[in-house]
């Protein structure tokens, strides 16, 4: 059997009923039959990254181990993203119904023309850094440094940690 890695979801949302939608993206990562050992951080809610003139974010990341390729674990998370209303209209960091964004696969460098693990948007991203470090405080980001470094040099994004569970 190909060994299992560890790897980790940023999920975002924006539109629409977002925790509905959040939930459910959830329970379709949990119960893949290919995601083992899942775990799930709280929900925040932050300011939006990019233009203002959209409403804010719902944010979690979930944990799992896969013996999956990366390139066939994005296709699944693009799936998921499809069959939760996502709509790719080209325009950067806009509003979305759902976005599943590939953090890590384990310490894998990637740099394909589709797949760039770590995603480089980790270290600026409080909505990333903090549920991260929720899961796993001790986490080393290969290229990038230890989690908790990264959470005390970064922009806030004026995060909010939600009591409520899914
Ligand atoms: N791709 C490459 N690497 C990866 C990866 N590690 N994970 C490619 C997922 N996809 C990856 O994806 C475009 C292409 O990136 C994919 O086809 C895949 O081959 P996309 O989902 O259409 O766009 P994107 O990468 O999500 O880029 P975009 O629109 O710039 O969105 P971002 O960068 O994800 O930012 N503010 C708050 N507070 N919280 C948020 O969650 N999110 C965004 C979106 C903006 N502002 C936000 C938040
Ligand atoms: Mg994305």
């Amino acid at each position: 059997m190909t060994e299992r890695v560890q790897v980790y979801v940023g999920l975002g949302c924006n539109l629409g009923e977002r925790k509905m939608t959040l939930s459910s993206a959830i329970t379709a990562l949990q119960s893949h039959p290919s995601f083992h050992e899942f775990v799930c951080s709280s929900l925040y809610e932050s300011d939006p990254m990019g233009p203002q003139d959209q409403p804010d974010y719902l944010n979690a990341v979930a944990g799992f181990c896969t013996s999956m390729d990366a390139h066939e674990l994005l296709a699944v998370l693009q799936s998921i993203e499809h069959e939760h209303g996502r709509v790719r209209d080209g325009s950067r960091w806009g509003a979305r119904t759902l976005d599943l964004d590939l953090l890590l696969y384990g310490d894998a460098v990637i740099d394909s023309p589709t797949l760039s693990v770590p995603h480089p948007g980790i270290p600026v991203r409080s909505f990333v850094l903090l549920p991260l470090a929720e899961l796993t405080p001790d986490l080393h980001v290969p290229e990038f440094g230890p989690v908790s470094e990264l959470l005390s040099e970064c922009r806030q994004f004026g995060i909010r940690r939600l009591d409520s569970t899914l």
